[in-house]
């Protein structure tokens, strides 16, 4: 890959943007995505990169301002030292920090998008990306009554979204499936249980299986790789490891013990586009599948989401849906809206794609750092 001569500057912003509607997980309800963005120049041009952390440690421990102490006491040192170098020779610079991968996904993903604009190319071609179209996927929250359920499945439905997540929740999963089941009998439909479950409730976990689902998402415990292997063995559903995936290695253990089929691959949770790259061709030699997963994220993280599957590895949609259906406004422009097929048109334009737009930038800033 193309040689970095020097960064010239990193700037931190960290943003506040309000939600359209509140989204809520088995873990949390939030109403505003908390994102914490870099900016770093090179010789004239701009890359971006945006945290997939959030502003608590519900998801992950790891959080902006985690994130941010990380940036300014370590990985932005590291980087600032280097002359003519290849993201290749800055990621084993920082692979001695321990964890932290949303952090270092965050630098990684700023470089990746200012190599990209450097040789005019994008992130996607830049990875050797060839899709031109993405499918696309819509993750909906608990909701507080069935109605409200099932009219935002119906919406989703009929803007042709290529399959539908719904969010679990423990002792919800037999009324929500078998309402949502009645009104959508063919849907592609998936559960994500973000980890309320344990293998004490075997007989829940069972009740969804009789609902032709694609897919359940991680329904064990946050970290855990070994219960889901046992779980496997108990139900028919492919089961789905998002959190408890942190790399490579993890992805090794997962496919060693038969802890599922799929894996939900976020850029941001794994350390950037390139681990994913890696992972994701790990997976696919083991017959697991992948597909990028989401994490509410602004216009520049959701950029990357989408180049990162031009990859033909990912072949099963994704959580990557409309900006409209996070965002009133959002800090980059264009914003994603889907096709009339309900697939996704990737941009070719240099890096992610994206410009940033400074105004709302402005409006939605609650934090700026230059950190040199
Ligand atoms: O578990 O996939 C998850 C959002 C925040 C934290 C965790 C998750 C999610 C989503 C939303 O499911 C995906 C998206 O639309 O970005
Ligand atoms: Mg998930």
């Amino acid at each position: 890959m193309k040689t970095i001569n020097i960064i010239e500057s990193a700037t931190v912003y960290i943003v506040q943007i309000p939600l359209v509607i509140p989204f809520e997980t088995s873990f949390k309800r939030v109403t505003h995505k908390e994102a914490l963005l870099l900016k770093l120049s090179s010789e004239g041009d701009t890359g971006w990169g945006e945290s997939v952390a959030s502003f608590g440690p519900y998801y992950s421990y790891e959080t902006n301002q985690t994130v941010l102490q990380l940036l300014r006491d370590f990985l932005i040192p590291a980087l600032k030292e280097k002359r003519d170098f290849t993201i290749g020779d800055y990621l084993q610079d920082i692979d001695s920090i321990r964890g932290h991968s949303m952090a270092k996904a965050t630098v990684e993903n700023a470089l990746l998008d200012l190599v990209a604009r450097q040789i005019n190319v994008s992130v996607g071609s830049l990875i050797g990306g060839k899709k031109q179209k993405v499918p696309s996927g819509i993750s909906i929250g608990l909701k507080d009554d069935m109605d409200q359920l099932i009219n935002t499945i119906a919406k989703a439905s009929d803007a042709k979204y290529h399959r539908i997540k719904l969010k679990i929740k423990r002792g919800k999963e037999k009324s929500i499936l078998t309402a949502v089941r009645s009104n959508f009998p063919h849907i592609q439909l998936m559960v994500d249980a973000n980890g309320d479950y344990t293998l004490e409730d075997l007989h829940l976990i069972k009740e969804m299986d009789n609902h032709n689902l694609m897919m359940i998402e991680q329904p064990l415990h946050y970290d855990d790789i070994y219960f889901h292997s046992l779980l496997q063995k108990e139900v028919q559903t492919p089961l789905c490891l998002d959190e408890s995936i942190r790399h490579l290695r993890d992805a090794e253990t997962a496919a060693r013990l038969g802890s599922g089929g799929v894996i939900n691959i976020k850029q941001g949770r794994v350390g950037g586009i390139l681990k994913a790259k890696k992972l994701a061709e790990f997976c696919v030699s083991k017959g697991i599948r992948v597909w990028s997963g989401g994490m509410l994220e602004t216009g520049i993280g959701r950029a990357f989401n989408i180049q990162l599957q031009t990859l033909e590895t990912f072949d099963l949609p994704g959580d990557t849906s409309e900006t409209s259906r996070y965002f009133h406004e959002d800090i980059a422009d264009p914003p994603v809206v889907l096709d009339q097929d309900g697939s996704i048109s990737v941009s070719t334009s240099p890096g992610t794609g994206v410009t940033l737009n400074e105004k709302k930038l402005k409006k939605f800033q609650v934090h700026y750092e230059k950190l040199y």
